[in-house]
């Protein structure tokens, strides 16, 4: 389709979005109708003409991903699925514009709207997330070729997108791997919440950009002609693109075009109806003119022949049947019995290893039966031991690697395999140390939202990484990442829980893991092989009381061995204790009321974990004690630091005792 085989034009076109925009916004009296109405050319021209993809089918694998990093105009891209007919955006829930129940969020949230890619809203996460779109697009083409996979990733950034610091991880790590089917269109409007753009940012973006290894260019955004060239240009760059396309925030209202006024509140009903008069639109609210609906449900079915001629060669391709289960998610049929090796291995032969070894040696097998599990660490490959045997790198133009040297880019990293498990087809995990979850925390918490099997591997996990000091080691960390909803955070205590972890981040197709590994050597404490995944339940009894159990101990990952120690005193006193492995609370609290009472105890309750003893209460009850850490650590060898801190099995029997008296 083009604007001569239709008599609808270009400025009609962009109007119906401004307008949805301005009146779903003023319905529900409150909303952004700013960034829609300045970027309606731009998304005209996209949608209309360059965009592949089938309105009618919004999950088709090898469309192009729209992500709306300015997630504050959502109306833009709700308007624009509205326009082009995608089913779950009628009208009416164009009316029901943030309300409760309606796809219509007041961001774009995924899971929601069809077309809503990722949720965005958090500013800079959503260009984040394109990398990783964009990286897993290269990655799968390498896997199965162009005939299955090739597609972009465009992204809408305002501003606000290009001034958090994530921007800036996200746009070195893409020029550094020459994403270049990722096409960035900047919304240039020199306007953010406080104001004008001068009151707070200098960058010269176009050179920044260009710094990272960018092809960009400047344009008029509201020249339908000039964004097209700039596009059709971009298409064909050997290099990530970004076109700042210089817009009026607010286009079209009459007195507060081009004000910050427009950002973020209803127009209000004088300026609306100035606004119609300005631009010519003399439609009611919520009414599109048959003729300009018509061409935009045609620029929605544009890609429909391009999608059966995919379709088809996805039916006739050897590919077919691997194709669709890797992006569908599942796993290959078999992967447990890697697990399964690596526990009965453990379980005869005993090592006495760190956590993070035991996840490297978990990751070596799994890494050899899940070919889409793709890994990588933010500089610390050696430490995470997150790099599997089998696994090459990924680098530029280099797409068939298995492995991904992020950098020092931790918030990019999270942001970038959140993009990765959205665009489907790959299972992403990174590391960093349990620290620097604080620098990915955002990310986080999105994929948690987001519900994304995104594994986080994250070693050097308590004060038992010694020397480095305080700043290395993590306190308040496992309880910050307890509370995130839908997130699994997991401790395990030795290499047979932790093969048992990496098969629940695996099979938990719609929930981000946290692994919490040991910098530091643990004894093997599951010694009889079970095929049952024990973790899976949170926790378990470890060891039972030789006699009546007058008390359990609880405790996680490197503390476990020292409540075992801390059971063998007790025992020789003649207290009956019981040691319970607790690796999750998640996964724990998601047991039966009957299990989990019988896995706690009647009898005195002891937690020990070398972390903030914040919210352990739940488990020892207001007769129980928490050994753990109420301060930040210190530098020095780790068992200086246990003893200073007194995280020790003495001070466990001491507690126990001091409660049976
Ligand atoms: C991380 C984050 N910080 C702050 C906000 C609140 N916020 C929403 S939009 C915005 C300004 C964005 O400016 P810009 O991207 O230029 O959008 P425009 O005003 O041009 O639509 C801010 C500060 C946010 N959504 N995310
Ligand atoms: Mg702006």
């Amino acid at each position: 389709m083009n604007d001569s085989s239709i008599s609808v034009s270009h400025a009609e076109r962009a109007n119906a979005i401004r307008f949805l925009a301005a009146d779903a916004v003023e319905a529900a009296k409150s909303g952004h109708p700013g960034m829609p109405m300045g970027m309606a050319d731009v998304a005209t021209v996209l949608f209309t003409r360059f965009l592949k993809y089938d309105a009618a089918e919004p999950r088709w694998p090898d469309r192009d991903r729209f992500v709306l990093s300015a997630g504050h105009g959502s109306m833009l891209l709700y308007s624009l699925m509205y326009l082009t007919g995608y089913p779950d955006m009628p009208i009416g829930q164009i009316r029901n514009f943030r309300q409760l129940g309606a796809n219509t969020a007041g961001h774009p949230e995924f899971g929601h709207a069809s077309g809503a890619e990722t949720t965005t809203g958090p500013l800079g996460q959503g260009l984040a997330n394109a990398v990783g779109m964009a990286l897993a697009e290269r990655l799968l083409a390498a896997r199965f070729g162009a005939d299955l996979v090739d597609h972009r990733t465009y992204v809408i950034a305002g501003d606000g997108c290009l001034m958090e610091g994530i921007s800036h991880e996200a746009i070195s790590l893409a020029g550094h791997l020459k994403l270049n089917k990722l096409i960035v269109l900047f919304d240039d409007n020199h306007i953010s919440i406080d104001g004008p753009t001068e009151l707070t940012v200098s960058d010269d973006q176009r050179r920044r950009f260009e710094a990272c290894g960018w092809k960009t260019w400047a344009v008029d955004g509201h020249d339908p002609e000039a964004v097209a060239k700039a596009i059709t240009e971009a298409q064909n760059s050997d290099k990530p693109a970004m076109i700042a396309c210089r817009t009026v925030i607010g286009f079209g209202a009459p007195k507060l075009a081009g004000s910050s006024k427009t950002h973020g509140s209803p127009l209000g009903a004088e300026e609306i109806a100035g606004a119609r008069a300005k631009l010519g639109w003399s439609h009611a609210p919520f009414e599109v003119p048959e003729t300009v609906l018509a061409s935009w449900r045609a620029a929605g079915r544009r890609g429909a022949g391009t999608r059966s001629d995919w379709a088809k060669r996805l039916a006739a391709s050897a590919e077919r049947d691997v194709f669709n289960r890797v992006v569908s998610g599942e796993l290959p049929a078999g992967w447990q019995d890697a697990i399964r090796a690596v526990k009965s291995k453990s379980s005869a032969d005993k090592p006495k290893i760190a956590t993070r070894q035991s996840s490297q040696n978990v990751l070596d097998a799994l890494a050899a039966v899940i070919p889409e599990l793709i890994g990588g660490s933010a500089d610390l490959t050696g430490s995470n031991n997150t790099k599997a045997a089998g696994q090459n790198p990924v680098a530029a133009g280099k797409y068939d690697g298995r492995y991904i040297y992020y950098g020092v880019r931790e918030h990019g990293m999270a942001a970038a395999m959140n993009g990765m498990a959205l665009h489907g087809g790959i299972v992403p995990y990174g590391g960093t140390f349990l620290v620097f979850t604080d620098y990915c925390r955002p990310s986080i918490r999105l994929s948690a939202l987001m519900k994304q099997r995104v594994i986080y591997v994250m070693t050097h996990d308590s004060i038992g990484l010694g020397e480095d000091g305080p700043t290395h080691q993590p306190v308040e960390h496992l309880a910050a990442l307890r509370v995130i909803p839908g997130l699994i955070t997991m401790r395990p205590c030795d290499t047979v829980e932790t093969a048992e972890c990496w098969a629940v981040a695996l099979a938990e197709k719609s929930r981000p893991s946290v692994l919490a590994l040991s910098r530091q050597a643990l004894p093997t404490l599951r010694t009889t092989h079970t095929d049952d995944n024990l973790s899976a339940r949170g926790a378990y009894v470890l060891m039972e009381a030789t006699g009546a159990r007058k008390a359990t101990i609880i405790a996680s990952g490197s503390e476990v061995s020292l409540a075992v120690e801390a059971r063998a005193t007790l025992e020789a006193a003649g207290i009956g204790a019981a040691v319970v492995s607790m690796p999750s609370w998640e996964l724990f609290d998601a047991q039966d009321a009957g299990y989990r009472s019988k896995v706690l105890g009647e009898g005195v309750r002891v937690a020990v974990e070398a972390a903030s003893t914040f919210g352990w209460e739940k488990y020892v009850g207001p007769k129980g004690a928490v050994v753990g850490m109420t301060s930040f650590g210190a530098s020095a060898p780790a068992p200086a630091l246990y003893k200073h801190f007194g995280i020790t099995a003495d001070a466990v029997v001491t507690a126990v005792k001091s409660r049976l008296a």
